[in-house]
C-alpha cells in the first residue's frame, strides 16, 4: 500500500520531519501539546498515566525525524542488512533508554521540574514489556541496541505477545503465576500498521499441477490469520540513528467472519476469531525447555512467515532481482524457534517466485545463519512429523527434500555408513518421527555459532561433530555481550560518573577503554570513591526492596546475589545448601555467630509453571528464608531475601548493588550466561564454575579476582563415565550430610518431612547436575570469599579490576564479531 512507511514512493516519506525545539521550553510545549491533543486532558485533570504517556510521546517526537530519515536512507542505499529473527525480546523499560539515546535526559528533567511534575512518578508508570523468558530474549534486546548504536541497518522481527512473561507472586512461599497484562493501558512506544498486515496461512493440503509442461507442487491452505505489524523505535546511543523492531500481532481474517455469517452461528464466529487471535496471545513461559505444543509452532511460523514476506515485499524494491537476495539480507536465527523460516523461504522462492530448486537452495543457504544457545538435549526443539505435516504440509515436503539431498551428499562422501546417516538425518525416528530443527538450521545456515568459547567448542566436538566434519568452517563462536548503555550507564549512574571522571567519555561506545581504570585500582582515593558508590547502590536497592516488597537489607552485609531463571542445571540448590550449612553451624553452636561474616543472600528466579522440581526449589528457598530471617540466633549474620517477580527493572537495581555474583552451573551446561557479565561490569566479584562465559571472564579478570570452584567439563564427563553416585558424596562430607539432614528433618517445613522430601531424594539418588559432587569445593570457595571480604580495600581493588577488564563483554563487540565472521554488513554512513 502507498502509505506503508517503508514505501519510498510515498511523498510523505520524503517530506522533512522536524522534531520539537531542543530546549526546556520546546520540551514543555510539546509535552503539553501531547497531553492536550493526544490524551485529551488538561494538566490539572491529568493522571500520572496521562502524564507518563504525554512525556513518552514527547521523547518519541524528538526521535521521529531520525527514524524516518533512517528508514529513507535504508530504502535509498539498499545496503545489506540484518534481519534478526527472534521469538523473544526482553526489552525492559523504554523511557530512560530513549531519553539517554536522544541526549534529552537533562532537558526533559528540567522540563518536568518546570511543570511541577515528579519525574520519578512518571517513570514508575511504565510497565516493562516482558516479551521474553531470560537470557535469550535479553540478548536479542542488547543486540538490537548495539546495532543501532553502531549504525548497522537492522530490523528486529518478533511477536507482540499480548501477555508477556507471567508476573510471579508467592503464596505461602510457593510460586503463583499472574497474567502479565502489559497492554491494558496501552503503550506509547508502539506504532501499529494495520495497512501493512499480511495474511499467514496454515493447514490444508498440497497438490501437484501442470505449469506449462512443468509439474509443480503447491499448497492449498486450510485457514489463515492476519499478521499486523507494530513498529518500535530502536535508537542508537547519541548517534542520531534509529532502527526498527517490528513485532507481529495476530488478528482474525474476514474469511472467519464470512464463514460464520453464512452459517449464522454467532458463537462459532467469535470462537473462530478467538482461535486466530490466540496465536500472539501469550509468551510460552519455558526457558530452554520447550513443550512441543501446537500453538507454539503456530507462533513460530506466524512471525517468521510474516517477517520474511515483509522483508521481500516491503523492504526490497519492487523490481529487485531475487537472485541477489544474499547481497541484501542475512536472516539470523535466534535459536531453533525461527528455523521454520528455512522451508518458508524455499517455498516462496520455488512455489511463488518459480525458481528452480537448486537456485532457490543456493540462495537460502546464503541467507540464513543459526545461533545455538544451549547444549541441553531437552532444549533442542523437535517437531513431530505428524503435527508439522498437519499444520504446514508444504513445508514438510520441502524439509523431506532438503533432507534427501543432504543425506545423498553424506552418502557420496562417506559411503553407506548407515549409522552416520541415521545420526545426521534431519528426520529423527525415536521416540516418534520428527524434524530436528537444529539439524535443519545447521544444514541450511551459512554459519552456525555458539555463544561462548567453551560452548562453541562443545557444540562442534560433542553435539554436532558429524556436521562439523561434513561442513568444515561452518562452525564459529561469538561470545555474548551486554549493552553498557542500559546495564552500566542507566543502571549504575554512580559508577558511570566515577568512570567518566577518571577516563573521560567514550567508554560507553568503546568499552575496552575501561582498561584505563586499571591504574586507578591502585589509587586509594579512587578505591574509596568506588566503595562509596557501591554502598550508595546498596542503599538505593534497600529503598526499592522496601517499597516494592517490604524487605529490609541489613547495613554492612555482604550482598550475595543469585538471579536467573530457576533451573536445576543452574543449581540454586547449591547456593541454598551453603546457606543451610551456615545456618546449621551457627544454631548448633559449632560456629559462633560473631565469627560469621554478615551476609544477605538474594535470590531472584521464575520457574516455568509446569516445572514441578523448580517450583519446589522456590518453595524451599522461601521456607529457608522464613526460618533464617526470624531466628534470633543468626540475627545480623545471615539473611535470605527472595523478592518475587525478578525482571529487567529489578535487575537494574540489584546488579549494581551486589558484592558477590553467583554463577554456579554444572560445567558444560550453561551455554554462556549474560548476567555473569553484567555483575562483573558493575564491580561484583564472581564465584563460579568453569562454565559458559565464566571461563572468559576469569581469563580476563585474572584468577586473583575470581573465585573458581567445582569440576571442569572434562572432569564432569569423567565422573559420569565412572558412574556418579551422589550418596557417596553425602556420606563423605559431614557438612553436606548435616545440611541435607536438616532439610529432610522438616526444620523448614514445620516438622513435616514430606514437603521437601522429593528435593532431598532427587539429590541423593539422581542429581543430574551433580550438586553434591561440587558441594565441598563450593563451600571451600565461599570460605575464601569470606576471608577476602574482610579486607575491604583489597576487595574493592579486585572489584575495580573486574570492571576494568570486562570491556570485552560489550554487545557492541559481539555485534562486530557477528559482522566480521557471519553477516558482512558494514555500518551505513
Ligand atoms: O541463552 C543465553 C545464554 C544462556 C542460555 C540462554 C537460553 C535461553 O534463555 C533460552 C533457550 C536457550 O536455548 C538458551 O541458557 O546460557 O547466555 C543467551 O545466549
Amino acid at each position: 500500500p502507498a502509505h506503508h512507511p517503508l514505501n519510498a514512493t510515498h511523498p510523505l516519506a520524503l517530506a522533512p520531519v522536524t522534531g520539537p525545539a531542543s530546549s526546556v521550553d520546546g520540551f514543555v510545549r510539546q509535552f503539553l501539546r501531547n497531553l492536550n491533543y493526544e490524551r485529551g486532558v488538561p494538566l490539572s485533570a491529568s493522571t500520572p498515566n496521562d502524564r507518563y504517556f504525554a512525556f513518552a510521546m514527547t521523547v518519541r517526537d524528538y526521535l521521529m525525524a531520525r527514524w524516518l530519515e533512517d528508514l529513507r536512507r535504508q530504502r535509498v542505499v539498499q545496503a545489506k542488512g540484518v534481519c534478526y529473527l527472534s521469538a523473544e525480546y526482553l526489552l525492559g523499560r523504554q523511557l530512560d533508554n530513549n531519553l539517554l539515546a536522544s541526549g534529552l535526559t537533562e532537558i526533559a528533567t528540567e522540563a518536568m521540574v518546570a511543570c511541577g511534575i515528579d519525574i520519578e512518578e512518571l517513570r514508575a508508570q511504565e510497565v516493562e514489556p516482558g516479551l521474553g523468558n531470560g537470557g535469550l530474549g535479553r540478548l536479542a534486546a542488547c543486540f538490537i541496541d548495539s546495532l543501532a548504536t553502531m549504525g548497522v541497518p537492522n530490523i528486529g522481527y518478533g511477536i507482540r505477545y499480548e501477555y508477556g512473561i507471567f508476573r510471579q507472586t508467592f503464596v505461602d512461599g510457593q510460586q503463583v503465576e499472574q497474567p502479565d497484562a502489559w497492554l491494558t493501558l496501552g503503550s506509547p512506544w508502539e506504532f501499529p500498521h494495520p495497512e501493512a498486515a499480511r495474511r499467514i496461512s496454515f493447514g490444508g493440503h498440497t497438490e501437484t499441477y501442470d505449469d506449462a509442461g512443468v509439474t509443480r507442487s503447491r499448497w492449498v491452505p486450510g485457514w489463515d490469520v492476519l499478521a499486523v505489524p507494530y513498529n518500535y523505535m530502536v535508537p542508537g546511543y547519541l548517534n542520531g540513528r534509529v532502527n526498527t523492531l517490528r513485532l507481529w500481532s495476530a488478528k482474525a481474517t474476514d474469511s472467519f467472519d464470512l464463514r460464520v455469517f453464512n452459517s449464522g452461528d454467532y458463537e462459532e464466529a467469535v470462537r473462530a476469531q478467538t482461535f486466530a487471535e490466540n496465536i500472539s496471545k501469550v509468551l510460552y513461559p519455558e526457558d530452554s525447555t520447550p513443550q512441543g505444543k501446537e500453538l507454539r509452532l503456530q507462533q513460530q511460523y506466524f512471525f517468521v512467515a510474516a517477517s520474511i514476506g515483509d522483508f521481500l515485499e516491503h523492504t526490497l524494491p519492487a523490481d529487485f532481482d531475487i537472485h541477489k537476495l544474499p547481497d541484501r539480507v542475512i536472516f539470523q536465527l535466534n535459536d531453533t524457534h525461527p528455523v521454520i523460516g528455512v522451508p518458508e523461504l524455499m517455498r516462496v522462492l520455488v512455489d511463488e517466485r518459480k525458481l528452480e530448486w537448486d537456485a532457490a537452495w543456493a540462495i537460502t543457504q546464503q541467507c540464513f545463519a543459526y545461533t545455538c544457545h544451549t547444549l541441553l538435549p531437552e532444549a533442542l526443539e523437535v517437531w513431530s512429523v505428524d503435527l508439522l505435516g498437519r499444520l504446514l504440509p508444504r513445508h514438510l515436503e520441502i524439509i523431506y527434500r532438503i533432507n534427501e539431498e543432504f543425506l545423498e551428499a553424506v552418502r557420496e562422501r562417506y559411503g553407506d555408513d548407515e549409522m552416520r546417516i541415521r545420526n545426521m538425518s534431519i528426520i529423527g525416528e525415536f521416540p516418534e518421527r520428527s524434524v530436528r530443527m537444529a539439524y535443519l538450521a545447521t544444514v541450511a545456515g551459512a554459519k552456525v555459532n555458539g555463544v561462548a568459547e567453551l560452548h562453541s567448542q562443545l557444540l562442534r566436538d560433542k553435539v554436532l561433530p558429524d556436521f562439523n566434519d561434513f561442513f568444515p568452517g561452518k562452525f564459529t563462536n561469538v561470545t555474548n555481550g551486554i549493552t553498557p548503555r542500559r546495564f552500566v550507564r542507566l543502571a549504575n549512574p554512580g559508577l558511570s560518573g566515577l568512570i567518566t571522571e577518571a577516563i573521560g567519555t567514550g567508554w560507553l561506545t568503546d568499552l575496552e577503554r575501561l582498561r584505563e581504570l586499571e591504574a586507578y585500582a591502585e589509587d586509594p582515593q579512587f578505591r574509596q570513591a568506588f566503595a562509596e558508590v557501591k554502598a550508595a547502590n546498596k542503599r538505593r536497592l534497600g529503598d526499592v526492596l522496601r517499597a516494592r516488597d517490604g524487605l529490609e537489607i541489613s547495613d554492612g552485609h555482604m550482598l550475595d546475589v543469585m538471579v536467573k531463571r530457576l533451573h536445576e542445571y543452574k543449581r540454586q540448590m547449591l547456593k541454598l545448601l551453603h546457606v543451610v550449612t551456615q545456618y546449621g553451624s551457627i544454631v548448633s553452636g559449632r560456629v559462633a555467630a560473631s565469627d560469621v561474616l554478615p551476609r544477605t543472600v538474594i535470590f531472584g528466579a521464575k520457574a516455568a509453571p509446569g516445572y514441578a522440581m523448580a517450583k519446589r526449589i522456590i518453595h524451599l528457598i522461601n521456607a529457608v528464608g522464613e526460618v533464617v530471617n526470624t531466628d534470633p540466633r543468626v540475627e545480623g549474620r545471615l539473611k535470605v531475601l527472595f523478592p518475587p517477580n525478578y525482571n529487567v527493572t529489578l535487575a537494574e537495581r540489584l546488579i549494581p548493588a551486589a558484592d558477590l555474583s553467583e554463577q554456579i552451573s554444572l560445567a558444560g551446561k550453561e551455554a554462556s550466561g549474560t548476567g555473569n557479565m553484567k555483575f562483573a561490569l558493575n564491580g561484583a566479584l564472581t564465584i563460579g564454575t568453569d562454565d559458559g562465559a565464566n571461563v572468559e571472564i576469569r581469563q580476563l579478570v585474572g584468577d586473583d579476582n575470581f573465585f573458581l570452584f567445582g569440576m571442569s567439563e572434562p572432569e564432569v564427563e569423567a565422573l559420569w563415565a565412572r558412574g556418579y553416585k551422589p550418596a557417596d558424596f553425602y556420606q563423605g562430607d559431614e557438612n553436606l550430610r548435616r545440611a541435607m539432614d536438616l532439610i529432610a528433618s522438616g526444620a523448614f517445613s514445620g516438622g513435616d518431612r514430606s514437603v521437601f522430601e522429593p528435593i532431598v531424594s532427587n539429590l541423593l539418588y539422581d542429581d543430574r547436575f551433580m550438586v553434591l559432587a561440587d558441594y565441598s569445593s563450593y563451600v571451600a570457595a565461599q570460605e575464601r570469599v569470606d576471608a577476602a571480604y574482610v579486607d575491604q580495600d583489597a576487595w574493592t581493588r579486585s572489584a575495580i579490576l573486574n570492571v576494568a577488564r570486562s570491556g570485552f563483554f560489550s554487545s557492541d563487540r559481539s555485534m562486530r564479531d557477528y559482522i566480521e565472521r557471519i553477516w558482512h554488513t558494514p555500518p551505513l554512513l
